[in-house]
């Protein structure tokens, strides 16, 4: 009997169901990529394309670095895979280890998972869990944001604020509520953290007004919005979300999937904002995306509230066959070693007014209607062009055209590239994002 034909038909591009993609016009007019290195992306033709957003912000230290490879390869002869349930190995406990010590304040235990979402969905039942635990199980409730992205598990479609993600969903969480989104328009090209909007944390306020602080466990936001088009936060808006939390016993968790590991010239959002969340959610530059990996980090009276009873009892049922996955620990503790070797969250931070410089420079072109920026990322608002986001996604593809990889939300573009830039491949993207933004006029 001759064996089933199992090769690729060559060029089929249909059998992938490729994820938030308009699939049908995607596969008319494909977009490959086949090769990466340092700050750029090759097409299968050759064509090289300067990557203005670290894959999906998550490229930090840039593509192909050597010593991930070497660490993931060690890994590979050594072990392969080993569980986590009622057994470890050593990887996960040094990984874990050197996490507690990079990590702000008392964020010093580490769940591990493998991707945002999972790390958003952990971090909602490790703060269900610690309620109860420590007898106040009547806090159920989660606060999420309008205009907040978390992961596209039950938990994060829930507690975040896009409607394309939660409509077509209809089964939800219940008892979530939400904070409005803190993009006002007086705020349009600010340079950093905007001036207004302080105040829209005392919505908090009056959400526990309405429900009272005993039915909720927790709110979580992103500390600078990432997906919906970079939203940093108003000056002194995180800080009165951290002081009404407290008072009212409600656990503040910080999403930082994309904040995380240096995007905005700290560690974390956390040492930026000077405000230390209850919970953190992490992936993304994690392992810089070489192995797939997100974490939760949690603070030592959370941990502690749940080791409780006997010795032999679990405290959290909860977790993944690839928790700490062998792979991935090697992977993230060589990029841990990156990050400080090069200083990568130091350059971040050297980059970052040179990176708002070029991005403002933009300001004036046609249809711009705002500019934001914090650290090594920005956002730019264009005015649509009929249907909403179809000027965004003409741009999209322009400056794929041109030699530039940028994301698209709607009608807003953002730029996240790897913190491994120099400054004359920053003058390139803005003058690519420039003629792309005259092209789409
Ligand atoms: N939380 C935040 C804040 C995120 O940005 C997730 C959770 C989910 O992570 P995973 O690994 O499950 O995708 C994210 C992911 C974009 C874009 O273009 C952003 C994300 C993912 C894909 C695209 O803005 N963020
Ligand atoms: N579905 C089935 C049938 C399983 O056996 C498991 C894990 O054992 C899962 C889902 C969960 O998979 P994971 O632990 O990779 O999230």
């Amino acid at each position: 009997m001759t064996p089933p034909n199992t090769a690729p038909a060559a060029n089929n591009l249909d059998a992938f169901f490729m994820p938030f993609t308009a699939n049908r016009q995607f596969k008319k007019n494909p977009r490959l990529l086949a090769r990466a290195k340092g700050m750029h992306y090759w097409t299968p033709e050759g064509r090289k394309v300067i990557d203005g957003t670290a894959g999906l912000w998550c490229v930090n230290a840039g593509h192909g670095r050597e010593e991930i490879k070497a660490a993931i390869l060690k890994q590979l002869d050594e072990m392969d895979y080993a569980p986590s349930f009622q057994m470890g190995h050593p990887k996960a406990f040094e990984l874990a280890a050197r996490h507690a010590a990079l990590l702000p304040g008392d964020l010093n235990h580490a769940f591990y998972c493998n991707s945002g979402s999972e790390a958003v969905d952990s971090a909602l039942k490790i703060a269900l869990a610690y309620q109860r635990a420590r007898g106040q199980g009547t806090r159920t409730r989660f606060i999420g944001r309008e205009r907040g992205y978390h992961g596209v598990g039950f938990g994060g479609i829930s507690v975040g604020g896009m409607v394309n993600n939660r409509k077509w969903f209809g089964a939800m969480l219940p008892g979530v509520d939400h904070l409005p989104h803190t993009h006002l328009p007086q705020n349009a090209f600010s340079k950093g953290q905007p001036e207004h909007g302080a105040e829209l944390a005392d919505e908090l306020e009056r959400i526990v007004g309405l429900h009272d602080a005993s039915t909720i466990a927790a709110v979580i936001v992103e500390p600078c919005a990432g997906s919906t088009g970079y939203l940093p936060p108003p000056k002194g808006y995180l800080q009165r979300l951290r002081e009404i939390c407290t008072k009212h016993g409600i656990l503040l968790i910080f999403d930082e999937v994309i904040t995380g590991f240096g995007r905005l010239g700290t560690g974390f959002a956390a040492e930026k904002f000077g405000v230390l969340p209850d919970l953190m959610t992490v992936a993304k530059g994690i392992s810089n995306a070489t192995v797939p990996m997100g974490g939760v980090f949690v603070r030592k009276p959370v941990y502690e509230g749940l080791m409780q009873g006997p010795d032999n009892a679990i405290e959290l049922f909860h977790g993944y066959t690839y928790s700490a996955h062998p792979l991935a620990c090697a992977a993230a503790s060589a990029v841990l070693d990156i990050y400080r070797d090069e200083k990568l969250f130091e350059r971040s931070a050297e980059l970052s007014p040179y990176w708002e410089q070029g991005v403002h420079s933009l300001k004036g072109l046609p249809n711009v209607t705002d500019i934001r920026n914090l650290g090594m990322a920005a956002g730019i608002d264009l005015a649509p062009k009929g249907a909403p986001g179809a000027r965004g996604y003409e741009a999209f593809v322009k400056a794929f055209e041109l030699g530039l990889m940028l994301r698209q939300s709607g009608d807003a573009l953002a730029l996240s590239p790897p913190l491994v830039i120099e400054k004359a491949q920053i003058d390139e993207i803005i003058d690519i994002t420039a003629k792309t933004i005259k092209a789409v006029a």
